[in-house]
């Protein structure tokens, strides 16, 4: 990766911020229209902005800081949240937040708005943009250095900002039991010489043909009739790389009856290099979840279920779980489909980081053409009516 964009714009082999920098970076000269110029943030000076913010990474887990302004975390992922101030966010992939920003700072100056690589070695620049009060030049640099982007690994850190994140009042709150679970160890494998990523030593592998038409259909051979395990065996020691590495390709799904409550307890392990565990935004198609909790070490059954938060916990619909910790979610199967939920880091993805929800299939009338173009349905149900 060579540099991260703000709005499509990232600066390579230069930067904006050159004169505060004590490596080899040339400063950026731009003529006005450049494809690499940053775009500038203009603000009035005291007021209150609501900034939408996104991340579309494939890889990287993003913090966000604006030089001298607090943001006040108000929704994410597309739900209001009990407003709280921080000093920047972290952004993992998949994520979107509102925050609200004042502008009540000196008037006369720009501030730096930068972006930087926080989860994983940061092997990357942060990327630089400015906040501009329209009272001030937009040419003018802010006098100082930009502010540091919080250490890459500091986790605790970051699940300190992750646990910030409550449901605003008055949202609906999770049903007080769940009628299944599922217990998801994820582990860093190997097959046939491959590194791959597997949940309960299923690495998924999808058919050509699509899931939706299979079952729709009853197309039997497509896919793995037989559900993948519901857990692990619980003698699995998650502190140490796997004992045994191999792992199977896999295709089958999780099938759940229409409208029953699902806890999902995501279980993070070491991976095959000893003392590294990643972490892992897991995001759902088609739902909201509620995030009950996080926790340290192996999830405990019959233990840690009494730490959920029942009461409020924000509902979203990606969550991390962290190195060597376990993140309890919380859904209801209210809509009929058939859902993927994946690690959203893209290659872990490819490397067989996620599984298939399915429920109420048969409630759904007509599939468009364009859910079937591919595999077997291609063959039998596109253009049938030509
Ligand atoms: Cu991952």
């Amino acid at each position: 990766m060579q540099s991260i964009l703000i709005n499509g714009r990232g600066q390579f082999n230069c930067s904006i911020a050159a004169q505060f920098s004590e490596n080899t970076k040339k400063q950026c000269t731009f003529r006005g229209g450049d494809q690499c110029a940053p775009r500038i943030l203009r603000v009035e000076p005291n007021k209150t902005y609501r900034l939408r913010i996104a991340s579309t990474t494939a890889l990287a887990s993003l913090n966000l800081v604006v030089q001298g302004h607090k943001l006040v975390v108000v929704e994410a992922d597309g739900n209001y949240v009990t407003p709280f101030a921080v000093d920047d966010i972290d952004i993992y992939s998949g994520e979107s937040y509102s925050v609200l920003l004042t502008t009540n700072q000196d008037p006369s100056q720009n501030y730096w708005i930068s972006v930087g690589v926080r989860g994983r070695r940061p092997k990357t620049l942060p990327a630089l943009t400015l906040l501009n009060y329209r009272t001030a030049p937009a040419s003018k640099l802010p006098p100082s250095p930009p502010p540091e982007i919080p250490l890459w690994n500091d986790f605790d850190r970051s699940k300190s900002f992750s646990k910030k994140i409550l449901a605003a009042m008055g949202s609906p709150p999770p049903p007080k039991k769940s009628n299944r679970r599922l217990i998801l160890l994820n582990t860093q494998n190997r097959i046939n010489g491959f590194i791959k990523w597997a949940l309960n030593n299923v690495s998924l592998s999808v058919p050509a043909t699509p899931y939706l038409g299979s079952i729709k259909y009853g197309l039997k051979g497509v896919f793995d009739q037989k559900s993948p395990p519901r857990s692990f065996p619980m003698d699995y020691d998650i502190t140490k790389p796997p004992a045994n590495p191999n792992a199977t390709h896999g295709n089958g799904i999780y099938t759940f009856p229409l409208n029953i409550t699902v806890d999902v307890i995501l279980q993070n392990a070491n991976a095959l290099n000893p003392n590294e565990s990643e972490i892992h935004p897991w995001h759902l198609h088609g739902h909201d979840f509620w995030v009950l909790g996080y926790g340290e070490g192996k999830f405990r059954q019959g233990v840690d279920e009494t730490a959920f938060n029942l009461k409020n916990p924000p509902l979203r619909n990606t969550a991390v779980v962290y190195p060597y910790g376990w993140t309890a979610l919380r859904y209801v199967t209210d809509n009929p489909g058939v859902w993927f939920f994946h690690c959203h880091i893209e290659p872990h993805l490819h490397m067989g980081m996620g599984v298939v929800f399915a429920e109420g299939v048969n409630r759904i009338g007509h599939i468009p053409d364009d859910a079937l173009g591919c595999g077997l349905t291609r063959k039998m149900f596109v253009n049938r009516h030509r």
